[in-house]
């Protein structure tokens, strides 16, 4: 993909599923970014300075020196993150109202549902069995109102 110019955005990063949908996302639109690693096992997630952009100590974040306006701007939250860069480059998120709401559906399933599912499963699998038998029941749900309808 060809690249995009710009100031070099700062992704505040650790190699985990979560940052690698951010860096995926970077490579893929082709902007400039720099790494700043956040240890979270050594706490860097703590540090004043990283929670000034970051409240809730988790990363990945980012600091677009490029923001709105041409000031910069820093978004914490992964889906956050991943709708800005879709609307800062027109890629990966549609402009139309229907696009977007197609896009959405799956990425707040994907920060709400799956992710932290699979999250759960070094923890239990418990909770993967019960999101499944929901999976599973609300899909049959849907095809019995298609037959309906
Ligand atoms: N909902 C957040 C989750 C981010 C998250 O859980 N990050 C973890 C690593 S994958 C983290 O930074 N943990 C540090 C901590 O909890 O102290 C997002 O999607 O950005």
């Amino acid at each position: 993909m060809s690249e995009v110019q710009g100031k070099p955005i700062d992704l505040h990063y650790w190699p985990t599923p979560n940052g690698w949908k951010i860096t995926i996302m970077l490579e893929e639109t082709g902007l400039p970014y720099n790494v700043i690693p956040v240890n979270i096992g050594k706490g860097d997630q703590f540090k004043p300075e990283f929670l000034a952009i970051s409240p809730n100590n988790r990363m990945p974040a980012i600091v677009d020196p490029d923001g709105p306006d041409g000031k910069p701007i820093s978004v914490f939250e992964s889906g956050a993150i991943l709708q800005y860069l879709g609307r800062k480059t027109g890629k990966f998120y549609p402009k139309d109202e229907r696009g977007r709401v197609a896009v959405d559906e799956w990425l707040f399933w994907q920060m709400g549902g799956f992710g932290p599912m699979l999250g759960q499963t070094p923890v239990s699998y418990t909770h993967l069995d019960v999101y499944k038998r929901q999976v599973r029941a609300s899909l049959y749900g849907r095809a019995g109102q298609h037959r309906q309808g």
